[in-house]
């Protein structure tokens, strides 16, 4: 069983759509095994994205992420890693498939209401980052 980290974004959250988004990650058969509703700090937002802090949107990314609370997850599937970037759809909403969170949900390039683990290198970054191994169950 493979491990992955999710977001969901400040644009979904105060939406109040956190338990839509829930109910399509439980539906594709992904088993929620961390779940925090936390307020991070720019600094935090900007350690979290730091693999992007020479582009140019890296400044307006990590203030929208630290501007009101984000729920994160840790989510198992197998493949969970690749299913959920499948799920959640292309980074703009606006290219993303039909079915898929971004599609539904997502408000714009930046306001896209979810994100995910790229690979197992950045899963193994993100999920430590947010969650201690006996908040893992
Ligand atoms: P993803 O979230 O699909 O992994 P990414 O890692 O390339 O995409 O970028 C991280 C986030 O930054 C993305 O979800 C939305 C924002 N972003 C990406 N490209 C952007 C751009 N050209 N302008 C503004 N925001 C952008
Ligand atoms: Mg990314």
């Amino acid at each position: 069983m493979e491990r992955t980290f999710a977001i969901i974004k400040p644009d979904a959250v105060e939406r109040n759509i956190t338990g839509k988004i829930l109910e399509k990650i439980e539906s594709n058969g992904f088993h929620i095994v961390g779940l925090k509703k936390v307020h991070i700090t720019l600094e935090q937002a900007m350690g979290f994205y730091y693999v992007h802090k020479d582009r140019p949107f890296y400044t307006e990314l990590c203030t929208y992420m630290a501007r009101s609370p984000i729920v994160v997850l840790v989510l198992e599937k197998e493949g969970a890693i690749a299913e959920w970037r499948k799920l959640m759809g292309a980074t703009n909403p606006a290219d993303a498939d039909p079915g898929t969170i971004r599609k539904e949900f997502g408000l714009s390039l930046g306001e896209n209401s979810v994100h995910g683990s790229d690979s197992p290198e950045s899963a193994a970054f993100e999920i430590p980052y947010f969650f201690a191994m006996c908040e893992l169950i």
